[in-house]
Parts: C-alpha cells; structure tokens; sequence
C-alpha cells in the first residue's frame, strides 16, 4: 500500500473534505508512488484564511528570527538530502545525480534567505529641509500563492517559498500534481524547522480544482507561477483582474552557439548536459544549437555517437545518464515533433524513438534525439519541446547566429561556444535571454542571482538573489520631521 499524504493548513496534516483522492506513478516503473488527498476550493479558502491570520504574527516576527529558522531548515535538507533525492527520482524520474542537485539548490536558497533575515537592506538619505529625516523600508506584502510545476520538485518551490518567508509574508502552495511528494517534505522541513502555525500551507490537487481558486482569491494579493507560456498568459490575465503582484516563469527555447574557434570537446559537453539533462525538461534546456558550417559536421556527428551511447533507464541506477520523462502525455508530445521535424526535412542523426527495450516499456522513456540541418523557420526550432529533442541549425556567422538566437518568442537562456573574448562579448551585448553562459551549456543557474526570462518567457520580474526580496516586498519611503514645526517639502526651500 502506498502511502496517503494531507494537506497542510493552520498547522495540522489533514484530509481534503472532499474525500476523494488521487495517485501518482513513478515514471520509470509504472508503480503507484503515492496518494494524495484531492482538495478544492473550500480547502483553498481555508488554507487562506490561517495564512492570513498567520501573517498578523509573523509579519513583526524579527526577520533575523525568521532567517534563523531558514537555517535549521537547510541544515535539516541537508541532513537529508539523499533520502529526499531519491524520493524525487522516483517520483518524477530525473536522474539521481540531478536530484541531489535539484535538493542542494533547495539547500542553498534556504541559507541564502537566513542570511537575507539580517539585511533586507533599505536606503537611508537626506533631506531637502532642515531637522528631518528620510529613509525606506521593506515591508511584507501579505498571504502568498504559489503554483509550482513538476520538473524541479524542490528547488522552485524553495525560491518561491524562502524570501517569501524570510521577508514576512506567509505562504499557501499548490504544487504540480506529479511532484506533491517532494513540496510535502519540504514544508515538513520548516515545521520541523520551527515555522509557526499557520505561516505555510499546502494544499494538494489539480489546476483547476485548486489552482484557480487560489489565483482568483481575493486574500492573496502575490502569486508566483512557473509553467506553460499558455497557463501563465491567463494566470497575468486573472492577476490583472485584482491588481496581484505576479511573477511568471515560463517557457524557453535555448540556444548554444558554437563558433568555428569553439573548444568542441568542451562543446560536446556542455551541449549533451544541456539537451539531454532531466532528459531535456528544464525551462533551461539546450534545445537549439546554432553552430558555424566549418565546425557543424564534426560537432553533429561527435553528438551523435555521444547519444547513441547514453545509457537509459531507471534513474535511481547511478549509470544512467537519461531517465524517464515525467509522463505518456509528454512522451507522447516528444514523438509528435520527432514526426514534425521528420515532415519539415530536418535529418535525424540520433535517436528519434521510444525506448522500450526489457523493463523501459513499463516507463516513459525517449532517446535522446538530434536532428542536423534544421532551419530557423521550422517548428521544432521554434516550439518549446519540454523533451530530449535537440535541433542543430547551421550558420556561416556570429551575426547570423544571434539574430537566430533571438529570433524565437523566448528569452530565458543562451551560451557560446568561442575562444575569442570579443565574440564573447558580443554575444553578451546582443543576445536577448535573461540568463547568458559563456564556454558553458545552457542550464545550471545558481541561486544568489536573479533567475527569470525576457520575451514570452516572464514579465519582467526575476527570481532568487536580491531579486526575489524585491518582489517579496513593498517599500515604505518614510520621512521623519524633527523640527517642531511645518515645513512643507518643495515649498519651504532651504536658501
Ligand atoms: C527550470 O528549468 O525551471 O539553471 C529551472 C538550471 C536550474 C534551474 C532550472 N538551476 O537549469
């Protein structure tokens, strides 16, 4: 029998009052991973509603105080970081390698944001009159809402969650439905880590049973979202409706350039990490690689013969190199555009299929697929994939290869491959992605910088690093007169 697991409200572990439940299934076994309870919208008005009580407490909690229990969270993470990693490959299939990654950035953010406890650095300045003083200071917003998705299980709820905390507000969290488990684990850390009552809730369910009714709740005036570019225009769309603080982190269609003076043994590496990492679904993902016609056949057929020989399988095995992906649906999305790239007449050069050999057929497993010759134009160099499908598109130079870097409706990352610091710099100054590598794949963003897209990937705002205490926080420009007397700004100007 698989374990049940509850909602978190108001400090208690309970059952959704509508009785029903739902299972999850490991993706590399077919075996039934867990069972949740299955919530709606009274859950969500009551997890509301002890998130707002909570705030009136914890918003004067001392910030360090609150940093302080950030710590013994990620020193709990710590001390328990294998057992979580393997929870979160068998739960949603990536790698164990990469699941101790995935925690480890959990871990990081929790004592990025202790430490944010003892700044949350406001400005202190002059004033234009006599006898007075200005100053701003960070003030906690209220009751947050988090919509979070199933590819980094921990880590994205952590960068939602940390300087929400840190910086006072309290939190009620929907995770994706394929990764409850791990968000469960992570709000057991705190309370073990000594958060009060109230202060985080976790409410467990689908999209539209529980995560529409905390997008339109009146109560929650932020609300972060990392998903679909198509669920994230009509998350901007109800945010709009009530005037909510809103982060988007969306969809990304990255490019590596590799230049004729690349270091193509470390091209090689850096792109097969990229594409075929958490088998290719991470928002960062190399999913294009734009390479220079001198250096294209030697790096195509390196990719290839690197491919062909990635070991597939249950990621729990440390030899794997690719899991499964998390699903049939997105198994099934994969081989569609494996059929589209195949119609647009880009040449398949590794991969392309199902794996299905001995125990794989009770998984969702793909190869790891190249397709040469692609041309800008085509959808699979265009459309996010969400899959190991990597499309090398060929260019005679780096001015050809940004304007196709850019030439997508995404803008999360980029990197290039050269041995010349002014082509670096270059693609520094024009290429338009919120996160750049140079002589790097495309993902493996650290967490004390901001993290987030241009273009269709967010809207404006970033994530982790100062950033996030931005956006977690209003500012109070205060102003304090000592003077004893009226003195109106602008109008009683000091001669
Ligand atoms: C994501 O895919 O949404 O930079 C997050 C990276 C990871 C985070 C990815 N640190 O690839």
């Amino acid at each position: 029998m698989a374990d049940m697991y509850l909602n978190y409200i108001g400090g208690a572990w309970k059952p959704s009052h509508t009785g029903q439940t739902f299972e999850r299934r490991n993706p590399a076994t077919g075996d039934v991973d867990g069972v949740y309870t299955s919530s709606d919208a009274q859950d969500i008005d009551e997890a509301v509603a002890a998130a707002r009580e909570a705030f009136k407490t914890w918003r004067l909690y001392p910030a360090p105080k609150r940093g302080e229990i950030l710590f013994t969270a990620a020193r709990i993470l710590e001390s328990r970081k294998e057992e979580f990693a393997r929870e979160m490959t068998a739960e949603m299939g990536k790698v164990i390698s990469e699941a101790r990654g995935d925690v480890q950035e959990a871990i990081d953010m929790a004592y990025y944001m202790a430490g944010e406890g003892r700044r949350m650095f406001g400005q202190t300045t002059p004033s234009e009159l006599r006898n007075k003083f200005n100053m701003s200071v960070r003030k906690p917003i209220g009751v947050c809402g988090f919509i979070t998705p199933w590819n980094f299980p921990m880590a994205i709820p952590s960068w939602k969650m940390f300087p929400a905390l840190v910086t006072g507000n309290t939190v009620v969290i929907k995770p994706a439905t394929f990764t409850p488990k791990l968000t469960i684990r992570l709000v057991e850390v705190l309370v073990e880590a000594g958060i009060p009552a109230g202060v985080v809730n976790v409410v467990l369910g689908s999209g539209s049973a529980v995560g529409e009714p905390l997008l339109h709740h009146l109560d929650v005036p932020v609300i972060s979202f990392t998903g679909s570019t198509e669920t994230g225009k009509s998350v901007a769309i109800a945010a709009a409706e009530h005037n909510k603080r809103l982060t988007l982190e969306m969809g990304g269609k990255n490019a590596v350039i590799v230049m004729d003076d690349a270091n193509i043994d470390l091209a090689v590496e850096g792109i097969l990490w990229g594409a075929f990492g958490t088998s290719g679904q991470r928002c960062t993902a190399t999913s294009r690689v734009i390479v220079h016609r001198a250096v294209q056949q030697e790096l195509a057929s390196r990719l290839a013969a690197r491919a062909e020989k990635m070991t597939i399988g249950n990621g729990l095995d440390e030899s794997v190199d690719v899991g499964p992906v998390v699903s049939k649906g997105q198994l099934e999305t994969i081989q569609k555009y494996v059929a589209i790239g195949k119609d647009e007449g880009a040449k398949l050069i590794a991969g392309g299929g199902i794996a299905t050999d001995g125990d794989l057929g009770k998984g969702f497993f793909h190869e790891p697929t190249i397709f040469d010759d692609v041309t800008r134009d085509m959808r699979i160099a265009n459309e996010e994939i969400f899959g190991p499908v990597l499309s090398l598109i060929p260019v005679d130079s780096l001015d050809v290869a940004i304007e196709i870097a850019n030439g997508v409706e995404y803008g999360l990352s980029a990197s290039i491959f050269s041995q010349n610091v002014n082509n670096a710099f270059r693609a520094m100054q024009d290429i338009n992605t919120g996160i750049l590598y140079i002589n790097a794949g495309t993902t493996g963003a650290e967490i004390h910088l901001p993290f987030g897209g241009t273009k269709a990937t967010g809207n404006g705002h970033r994530e982790a690093g100062t950033a996030a205490v931005d956006f977690y926080t209003e500012w109070q420009s205060v102003y304090v007169d000592y003077s004893g007397k009226l003195q109106r700004a602008q109008i009683d100007t000091v001669e």
